[in-house]
């Protein structure tokens, strides 16, 4: 039996306590997205038993088949969270546009901006897949419906963000800010309850030898890029070789080793992507501010993640995030081109 048991409600409450200036509103909004998690983990875990596997004939707005499952997180979410009176509006990387609150609700002050289901290519092969979400402050008027620029602020401004890793066990990881740390809960489905299992996360300094990208695309990579995965392949017998190379193709999968493993996940830009794959408000910015509370770093290749400003709902970034000295070395040879 473990020494103390903790739920995330348990300790949603004991960290707004540690914080006066914290309001109920925000912990309600904690709660509500576990509670959003947990109704996702049922289906995904039946996906494979039930008629939820498979795409349902449409495409999202990043051109990508929507699979059932994914149409399923979102509007869990959505109906989650768009009556409880915290949020002013909502993003979805499901949207093009930004999801209003229902007139008949109470709108509230912050803006929750979510992937529903990353990964989800990787459903029907069972492979571990995620929910991941970024929660700022309006910057609108309080009281009128949120705007687009409640959703276009950098990651450093966010509130909280985290992920739900929906695998062997589900698990609920989050921050409310560098200052804050990263804690980690699994799912005990028996008692349907969130429990702390990984209290304070920090990525392991010094860093492992791990390197995480599709190196598929390492023909349509930039020289610094090419030059960098080098030598983590010990091509040149630097670092006396000796990195592994581990990629799952599902970027919470991915970063959730990274966080409790270290290392480094890359998905640079490349001729296809040369603004690279991965979202901004979706993915990488909230990805960024867990890594960088866990002690680590989230980079473009050349400025921190969490200082970019998007200028759309869907703009992309390329990535680099994990161990921060992993990071700066990726950032050197960026620069070295
Ligand atoms: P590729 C999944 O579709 C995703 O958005 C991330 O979860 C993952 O890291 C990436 O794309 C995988 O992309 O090009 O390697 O298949």
């Amino acid at each position: 039996m473990r020494s103390k048991v903790v739920t995330i409600d348990r300790h949603i409450i004991d960290q707004e306590r540690a914080h006066p200036a914290a309001s109920g509103r925000f912990s309600a909004l904690l709660y509500d997205i576990a509670l959003a998690a947990k109704i996702i983990s049922r289906e995904v875990n039946m996906a494979g038993l039930i008629d939820i596997l498979g795409a349902t004939g449409d495409t999202n707005v990043q051109g990508e088949r929507v699979q059932k499952l994914d149409a399923f997180a979102h509007e869990v979410i959505v109906k989650a969270m768009d009556h409880a009176g915290h949020l002013c509006c909502m993003a979805s990387e499901e949207c093009d546009d930004i999801i209003p609150i229902p007139e008949r609700f109470e709108i509230g002050n912050y803006v929750l901006l979510f992937d529903p289901l990353d990964g989800s290519s990787n459903i029907n092969v069972n492979v571990s897949i995620g929910t991941i979400f970024s929660v700022h402050q309006r910057v609108s008027p309080r009281g009128t419906p949120g705007t687009l620029a409640d959703c276009l602020q950098p990651g450093l401004r966010q509130v909280a963000a985290g992920y739900v890793i929906y695998g062997s066990s589900t698990m609920m990881v989050y921050t409310t800010g560098v200052e804050g740390g990263v804690h980690g809960f699994t799912l005990d489905p028996s008692l349907g309850e969130f429990l702390l299992s990984h209290p304070a996360i920090r990525i392991p300094d010094p860093p492992a030898r791990v390197y995480s990208v599709n190196e598929a695309y390492y023909a349509r990579w930039g020289r610094g890029e090419q030059r960098l995965v080098d030598r983590f392949r010990g091509v040149n017998g630097e670092d006396g070789g000796g990195y592994k190379s581990r990629y799952i193709g599902s970027m919470v999968s991915d970063v959730h080793r990274t966080l409790l493993q270290g290392g480094i996940f890359m998905y640079p830009r490349d001729t296809r992507a040369p603004a690279g794959k991965l979202r901004i408000l979706y993915e990488a910015a909230p990805l960024a501010l867990v890594c960088a509370a866990a002690g680590g770093r989230a980079s473009d290749g050349s400025r921190d993640i969490l200082d970019i400003v998007p200028e759309g709902l869907h703009d992309r970034t390329p990535l680099f995030l994990g161990s921060a000295e992993l990071v700066n070395l990726a950032e050197r040879y960026l620069r070295e081109r």
